[in-house]
């Protein structure tokens, strides 16, 4: 599974703290967009889809939150409740996220727009297409 937890440098003085992301430093890939998801409400889930080609790293700037991760043969559970990191997934990774904290903002870089014929949303498609890759 291409999904791992990067953890970002904090530069701080006695003023607060700053975290600086740069293509090739910290961030795999040329960012082509920006979205951030908050006021999330109690109890949803969001996510249930993967992606077919996307690479993206999702950074909890504030609050937090968990992500499901299913490669179609594993899984895995990601907490992600510090700014100072981040998670990147890339390829064919069904993701779901859950338990948002009412402040949590999620926020996603991407390397590509956004493009609805990149998203498998059906899990038994999800599986079909894993099998093939
Ligand atoms: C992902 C997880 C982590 C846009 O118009 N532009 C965008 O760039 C995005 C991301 C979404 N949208 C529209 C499409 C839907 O009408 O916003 C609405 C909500 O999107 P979606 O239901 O896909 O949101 P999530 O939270 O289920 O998933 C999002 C990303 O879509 C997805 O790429 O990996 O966050």
């Amino acid at each position: 599974m291409t999904a791992k937890v990067i953890d970002f440098d904090v530069k701080g003085d006695d003023r607060g703290s700053l975290i600086a992301l740069e293509r090739g430093y910290n961030v795999p890939f040329d960012v082509k967009r920006v979205y951030y998801i908050f006021d999330t409400k109690e109890g949803v889930r969001r996510g249930a889809h993967a992606h077919r080609n996307l690479k993206q790293l999702a950074v909890c700037v504030k609050g937090s939150c968990r992500f499901l991760l299913d490669d179609g043969e594993q899984k895995r559970r990601v907490a992600l409740d510090s700014p100072d990191k981040g998670l990147y997934l890339e390829g064919l990774i069904w993701r779901e996220m859950y338990d948002f904290s009412p402040d949590c903002v999620l926020m996603v870089l991407a390397d590509a727009f956004y493009d609805e014929k990149d998203y498998i949303r059906e899990y038994d498609l999800f599986l079909q297409t894993v099998k093939k890759a």
